[in-house]
């Protein structure tokens, strides 16, 4: 009997999110056409986005949550696109799924791959890995704020922007992150807040840090101030096992990872609602960069590893290995994109990949 296939929604959105989005699809049909009938995906695709919100004035359909609640996972592009304000889009859309499905806990790997060259020039780039843990609900993205419209024009403007730090959000995402240290060979937490001049919400984070990790004590741990974390990135990524931040901060760090591992296309990432309650999404880092949009240039190596991140949630572990190993295999073959010093378009690398999935 053939299995159910994974119901997977798909929303390329903005920009290169097409190209990357339609490269990770491709190369998930292939692994489901080698497993010879043991599982399969069906994909269904929404055409939200910014061309959605020139057409509707929305980013996506008012009852978009409910069209997406049943399927098994979320495969997402990029959000943005110079026609409409990034927060609008970004709110609109991405943040819009994250928060209506309570994803709040996206994670990021740092990996360095073989025949890309590192800005860090170490000699052993290519054993580097790390994990950025993102808090993905509340922090600095609580959505928190106004603009006095008022003064607006005259000079005197003012605007005010919360961040949110509840107990509840901060232990669900720290433990989340303990739990993945426990499972890494070097079981370290790196926690990371600014609490020395944020000092509520970020002492709060700290405070419930040094709690949780009474828990773990197999997990060695560290409290660093963001801006000393930002520069450890670059000076002892050696030291670095997984990372956990606040919502802002993590997301600016997990760009800085995958910066000096050579290029923001390269980076992976999962939205995660732990609970399954709800649709975890998959999706690249990177943003839809207008400028190289619809060429056939992108780097479409972030938006295939997320969609091994999304093989792994379906528990086809060995599957999102042997993708890991091809993405590897197609780097070290010097199958590069432009971004990274190649001339590979974004077809060869994504076919490059599904050829080393059967070697
Ligand atoms: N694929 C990720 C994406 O589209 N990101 C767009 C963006 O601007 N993100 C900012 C954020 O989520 O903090």
């Amino acid at each position: 009997m053939t299995p159910q296939p994974f119901r997977i929604a798909a929303i390329p959105a903005d920009g290169i999110g097409q190209e990357v989005t339609a490269a990770g699809q491709k190369v998930l049909d292939a692994v489901a056409k080698n497993s010879d009938g043991a599982f399969a995906f069906e994909w269904t695709e929404f055409p939200w986005g910014s061309d959605y919100y020139a057409e509707h004035g929305v980013m996506m359909a008012d009852d978009g949550l409910d069209q997406l609640r049943d399927f098994d996972a979320i495969y997402f592009g990029a959000v943005g696109w110079p026609s409409v304000p990034d927060h609008i889009s970004l709110w609109g859309l991405r943040l819009a799924i994250c928060q209506g499905f309570d994803q709040w806990a996206n994670v990021r790997p740092v990996h360095f791959l073989p025949g890309i060259t590192s800005p860090l020039r170490k000699a052993d780039d290519t054993k580097l890995e790390w994990i950025v843990v993102r808090e993905n609900s509340e922090g600095e993205y609580a959505g928190l704020g106004g603009r006095n419209l008022g003064a607006r024009g005259h000079g005197g403007e003012v605007a005010v922007q919360s961040s949110l730090f509840t107990e509840v959000g901060c232990e669900r995402i720290i433990r989340f992150a303990f739990d993945i240290a426990r499972t890494r060979d070097r079981r370290k937490l790196s926690s990371v807040t600014k609490s020395n001049a944020q000092q509520y919400g970020m002492v709060l984070w700290d405070d419930v840090f040094k709690r949780v990790a009474k828990d773990y004590p197999d997990v060695e741990t560290e409290s660093v101030l963001v801006d000393a974390m930002a520069a450890k990135f670059v000076l002892k990524p050696e030291e670095l096992s997984v990372v956990v931040a606040s919502n802002l901060n993590a997301d600016i760090l997990s760009d800085l990872g995958s910066a000096l591992a050579g290029s923001l296309g390269l980076a992976s990432s999962a939205n995660y609602n732990p609970e399954r309650r709800f649709p975890s999404m998959f999706e690249p880092v990177h943003g839809s960069a207008p400028d190289i949009a619809g060429q056939g240039i992108s780097n479409p190596i972030g938006a295939i590893a997320s969609a091994g991140l999304m093989l792994e949630h379906f528990g086809l572990t060995a599957e999102a290995e042997n993708l890991a190993r091809a993405i590897r295999a197609t780097t070290a073959a010097g199958v590069l994109p432009r971004d990274l010093g190649g001339s590979a378009t974004t077809d060869e690398v994504t076919d490059a990949v599904i050829e080393f999935l059967k070697i």
